[in-house]
């Protein structure tokens, strides 16, 4: 399947693991830790000419991230950090690097899209996260 495939589609997240202890990694707070547990966002990948929109949707923060792969972008984290990104396309895995310039940490998130489900994995320090998303019916 081509990534073009998956444009307009809608996962919503079903599993999730380490979640919790990637925020931790990354210093989030207690509070906005809880409100990360508790939700099960959307995500949904569309592409115009050559630039992506991966928009992610929940009850406690809505993310909407425009990129051109390969060019690094300004991003803020749910969690309010200001980090540099760049995502690169490797088949159906966008392949993200987040630099943040005040704690020095970098993350590395790859997202490989299928038919039926989105796989988030994400590392920071030496925990690896990964979170599993279904499409919607
Ligand atoms: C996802 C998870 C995206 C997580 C992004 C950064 C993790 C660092 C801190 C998380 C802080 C708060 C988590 C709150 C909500 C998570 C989902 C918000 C996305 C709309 O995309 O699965």
């Amino acid at each position: 399947m081509a990534l073009s495939g998956v444009f307009g589609k809608k996962y919503k997240l079903e599993k999730s693991d380490k979640f919790d202890e990637y925020m931790k990694a990354l210093g989030v707070g207690l509070v906005t830790r809880k409100m990360g547990n508790a939700v099960s966002p959307v995500v949904e990948l569309t592409k115009n000419d050559d630039e992506y929109t991966l928009s992610s949707s929940s009850t406690f923060k809505n993310v909407v991230l425009k990129f051109k792969p390969g060019v690094e972008f300004d991003q803020e984290t749910p969690d309010g950090r200001k980090v540099k990104a760049t995502i690169t396309v490797d088949g159906n895995t966008l392949h993200e690097v987040q630099k943040d310039p005040s704690s020095g940490k970098e993350t590395v998130i790859d997202r490989t899209f299928t038919d039926d489900e989105v796989k988030m994995v994400m590392s920071v320090d030496n925990i690896t996260a990964t979170r599993i998303y279904k499409i919607q019916a």
